[in-house]
């Protein structure tokens, strides 16, 4: 597992390209603009990353988690907010490829691997979003129609995606009462709330989804009705390992501009570098950063394998990969002195987007819960 083939090497050495030709260059600008470059999405899915770990057959690359994580990795190097996008889109095109039927399969997978389509992921509502098993949009069976009432917040891509799959109450209260459904943009009744003002992740919009009376065919069901909060969670297993690739690659980045900053910086007759107490600190960050990758290499793997310590895994890997990304991104910023705190270096934005990776896919008190029940036996 931790030494790459040949074949394995490329597909991340490509992303780490594609990172630092075509995001990293943007990525400060992008975030001052609140600019969602859907150009540079679809070149990235020119390369495969618009349905990585999707079959074939659909227009997928067929690869594994494992090889995700590491692209994921690569690509937060160059913009964390646009690798998490794209990790989130994954996730959606996972979700239509693995549960959806072959009619399903066919009709909107291939769109959303070119990134011609966007995918967007709506678990989340106003009053329920840890305890996402008390969401309250409803979708009523009427003929051959479902109709979804009902709000999402804070979802990633809304307004601009096209494909949106819905979690949705069909029964009684609880997890078994959800249901999946694939909702398109053009859908009358589904309309978008403004694009929030957030602290990071400037450079794609999040925003409400509202569902006023929205009529989908029965057949944009995914799965069986009930089948929707297991579908939603499995989906983000891979979604919360993505997450923590992306705040590895965005805190590895920062460590790289520290180091190189450092080098530069003169203070007390010498570089900055050569303090011993900040090559310490660099030593730390290092490690902390390899044992968060590592440990998210071996939940990708237990996905992949379909482990039956899989979810506990991911849980693991996302609370220590988030929380470590965070805290090295944040001293190297730290390293940089009152440079670190200006936008044109580029490590407060580092800083701001990984901050979110810390609440989101699950918030870590959240994975905490999930790990402690495994722990525990409950
Ligand atoms: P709450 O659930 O209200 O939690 C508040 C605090 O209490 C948190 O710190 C939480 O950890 C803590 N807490 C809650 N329960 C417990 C407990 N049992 N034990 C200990 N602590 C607890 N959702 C989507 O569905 N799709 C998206 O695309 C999406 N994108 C997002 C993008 C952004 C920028 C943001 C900010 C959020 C996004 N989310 C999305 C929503 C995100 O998943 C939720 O914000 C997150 O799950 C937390 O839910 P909440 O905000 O309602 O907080
Ligand atoms: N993988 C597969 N199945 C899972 C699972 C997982 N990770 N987690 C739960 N399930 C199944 C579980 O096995 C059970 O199945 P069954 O009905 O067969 O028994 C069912 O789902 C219900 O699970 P629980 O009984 O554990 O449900 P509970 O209500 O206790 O809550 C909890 C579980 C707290 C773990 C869940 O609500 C949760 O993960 N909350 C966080 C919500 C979240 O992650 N939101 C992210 C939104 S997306 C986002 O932020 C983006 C940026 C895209």
């Amino acid at each position: 597992m931790f030494t790459l083939t040949d074949d394995e090497r490329a597909i991340s050495d490509t992303a780490r390209e594609f990172a630092a030709e075509c995001l990293a260059p943007n990525a400060i600008e992008w975030d001052q603009n609140k600019h969602f470059p859907v150009d540079v999405l679809r070149k990235a899915a020119a390369l495969g990353m618009g349905g990585i770990y999707v079959s074939e057959d659909v227009g997928g690359s067929g690869l594994t988690r494992l090889d995700a994580v590491r692209i994921f990795e690569q690509l937060a190097t160059g913009d964390p907010s646009i690798a998490a996008y794209v990790s989130i889109h994954n996730m959606v095109t996972w979700m239509i490829d693995t549960y959806g039927t072959d009619e399903q399969r066919h009709r909107w997978v291939p769109g959303l691997c070119s990134m011609d389509q966007l995918g967007s992921y709506c678990l989340t509502e106003p009053g329920a979003g840890s305890d996402a098993a008390a969401l309250s949009t409803k979708a009523v069976r009427d003929g051959d129609d479902y109709v979804l009432t009902g709000v999402k917040q804070f979802i990633s891509g809304a307004g601009t995606s096209e494909v949106y799959v819905v979690m949705a109450r069909t029964g009684a209260p609880g997890p078994r009462g959800i249901s999946a459904f694939v909702v398109p943009k053009g859908a009358d009744g589904l309309s978008f709330g403004a694009n929030e003002k957030k602290m990071g992740w400037n450079a794609q919009p999040t925003r409400q989804v509202v569902l006023d009376g929205v009529r989908v065919p029965a057949a944009n069901l995914l799965g069986n009705e009930g089948d929707g909060f297991r579908i939603a969670m499995s989906g983000l297993n891979g979604g919360r390992l993505n997450i923590a690739a992306c705040s590895v690659g965005g805190a590895q980045a920062a460590l790289t501009k520290a180091v190189e900053y450092l080098a530069q910086r003169k203070a007390f007759g010498a570089a900055l570098l050569d303090s011993q107490a900040l090559q310490f600190q660099l030593a730390d960050m290092r490690t902390e950063l390899e044992a968060a990758r590592t440990l998210l290499w071996r939940a990708a793997a237990a996905l992949d394998a379909d482990a039956p310590d899989k979810v506990e895994l991911c849980a693991m890997a996302k609370r220590f990969g988030t929380d470590t990304g965070f805290e090295v991104a944040n001293r190297a910023l730290q390293m940089h002195g009152g440079y670190g705190y200006l936008a044109e270096y580029g490590l407060e934005k580092i800083v701001r987007d990984l901050r979110v990776h810390q609440i989101l896919e699950g918030s870590n008190e959240i994975m905490r819960v999930v790990i402690a029940r495994a722990v525990v036996g409950s």
